[in-house]
């Protein structure tokens, strides 16, 4: 999988992707991650990226004439010009169906917008793919983007070991469920022990107590999934 990254602050991704999983899911030819500076397409000499919005107001919006050959130039790189995906709060929200719908592209773009916007034209030309990682502001798309990377290349074959694999099911196919509760030693801290079941090896009766317990805590903590 490809995945070019657009944005202002480039820099903001170094210790994201140098990071241990996906480090090694570049290392082995798995994860392509490309990151431009939106910046490098300004075409005046202070390098302007952004302007007052017509009408006034507070803030700043990313201009039409600097987003829009950045992101044509960098789709045409390759054969495939990718799936175009922005970062806005006004998108459509991440879910895990969205995330796997991602994964099953060959090539994203992401397009990370700072200050109060985009232009609207940016969207009108482009026609993105909107999204939003949740109901709350965050200062730009950058962190969002790293959310939707972060949950894409795990669905990417072969990224993640056996052992992580089998937590994708959580939030994904038919029936989304919290996890249940984990415990490691030590089997009694400050007095709160680990529920005796777990303790002794009846297979059956672990999957039983474990099922319970996914199926409580969504009920008392996201009854909105059930
Ligand atoms: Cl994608 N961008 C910004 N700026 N804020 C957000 C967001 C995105 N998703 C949730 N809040």
């Amino acid at each position: 999988m490809r995945l070019d990254v657009l944005t202002l602050f480039p820099e903001m991704f170094a210790g994201y992707l140098g990071g241990s999983l996906l480090k090694r899911a570049i290392e082995r030819g798995l994860v392509e991650v490309r990151l431009y500076n939106i910046r490098d397409w300004a075409t005046d000499k202070h390098k302007t990226v952004d302007d007052r919005p017509f009408g006034g107001g507070p803030g700043m919006v990313l201009k039409v004439d600097t987003v829009v050959p950045c992101v044509e130039e960098v789709r045409r790189q390759g054969a495939d010009p990718g799936h175009l995906v922005m970062l806005t709060p006004q998108g459509r929200r991440l879910d895990q169906a969205v995330v796997e719908q991602l994964a099953a592209r060959e090539r994203i773009v992401l397009l990370c917008g700072r200050y109060e916007g985009f232009d609207e034209r940016i969207r009108l030309l482009l026609e993105p793919d909107e999204i939003s990682i949740g109901d709350f502001v965050l200062n730009g798309g950058e962190v969002a983007a790293m959310a939707i990377i972060d949950a894409v290349i795990r669905l990417v074959p072969d990224v993640l070991g056996d052992a992580q694999s089998s937590q994708v099911d959580s939030f994904s196919g038919g029936q989304p469920r919290l996890e249940f509760a984990q415990y490691t030693r030590p089997r009694v801290y400050r007095e709160l022990e680990v529920p005796p079941v777990l303790l002794g090896g009846n297979h059956e009766e672990i999957a039983c107590w474990r099922q319970q317990n996914s199926k409580r805590r969504t009920r008392l903590r996201r009854a909105d999934l059930l």
